[in-house]
């Protein structure tokens, strides 16, 4: 591991959740960062697609495999500008490391703020949505305590809120965790209100969507997902958004693979699952990491994926 390289954070957090007081400072300044954030780029973010971008998705508390994602990029890669790196989610939950895995984004987002992009997954939920398993408060409480692990845990659902549901690279990439809506299939004409919603009511079941969707193989609009929450989308739902809204492909996380990554409708849709172990046992863990310099790079998307 060079000490240049990004896993550097991992050991500075590592200290810091061994203390509820210091886990409480921190989480005062990624908040007031992210509120930032948030008034400045809105709850949907679109970037002009920098040279190269790195994407991990879900880690959900495997810290060994984010330190050797992390251990393989150096801290220069991503201050120059070159690079951003996109989480897409789901760092909590399972794993005696969630603790560590969250503040470790966190902590490179408060690092590298402008170059570094955390979204939300559905296992950073909003109040009406828990999942299931969801034992971070749990996690919480048995290390610190009931009355500061509780309190802790309603700090990190309120800075949950405040995370970005999407990240789009112009004429490039969409990035979310779970998947496209479709109640809202052919009714919008930007992207912003499509992945958003145009009023009250549609905003929370369209962010259940973007949590908690799937892609299925077929061309059709929607199911309902054995999840249950959110819906399957099909490949009508896909070819719409990236022609609309002049995409090239979809990236998200969410779903569990065998090899760390999936591909579905035609290549445009992309799965990235970054850890391995109990219990989905898959063999590989995978992050995406594309020279967006290359013209067509879109259509092998899998040549700029790494598995490990
Ligand atoms: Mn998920």
């Amino acid at each position: 591991m060079s000490i240049n390289s990004l896993s550097n954070v991992i050991s500075y957090v590592t200290d810091v959740a061994k203390d509820a007081n210091y886990i409480a400072t921190k989480l005062d300044e990624y908040r007031k960062l992210l509120t930032e954030d948030l008034r400045k780029k809105g709850k949907t973010i679109t970037l002009e697609p920098p040279p190269r971008c790195i994407v991990v998705g879900d880690v959900h508390g495997d810290l060994i495999t984010l330190t050797k994602i992390l251990s393989r990029i150096a801290i220069r890669t991503v201050r120059s500008g070159d690079a951003i790196m996109v989480f897409l989610g789901d760092y909590v939950d399972r794993g005696p490391n969630q603790l560590e895995t969250l503040l470790t984004v966190l902590e490179l987002k408060l690092r590298f703020p402008e170059y570094v992009y955390v979204l939300r997954g559905n296992h950073e939920p909003p109040r009406f949505l828990i999942p299931s398993p969801h034992d971070f408060p749990e996690e919480l409480i048995m290390r610190f305590g009931y009355s500061k692990g509780s309190d802790l845990y309603d700090q990190f659902m309120e800075l949950f809120n405040l995370l970005p549901h999407a990240l789009v690279l112009e004429r490039e990439i969409l990035m979310l965790h779970g998947g496209l809506p479709t109640i809202n299939y052919r009714k919008s004409d930007n992207i912003q209100e499509y992945l958003l919603g145009r009023n009250e009511t549609e905003q929370d079941l369209i962010l259940t969507e973007v949590l908690w969707n799937d892609p299925i193989e077929h061309n059709i609009v929607s199911l309902p997902s054995p999840r249950g929450a959110g819906h399957l989308f099909g490949a009508k739902v896909t070819y719409w958004v990236l022609s609309k809204f002049k995409l090239k492909i979809v990236v998200r996380g969410h779903e569990p693979a065998n090899t760390g990554y999936k591909l579905n409708h035609n290549k445009r849709v992309i799965t990235i699952f970054s850890r391995i172990g109990a219990p989905y046992y898959n063999t590989n863990a995978a992050y995406m990491d594309v020279d967006l310099t290359v013209k067509y790079w879109w259509k092998n998307p899998e040549k700029h994926i790494i598995t490990l």
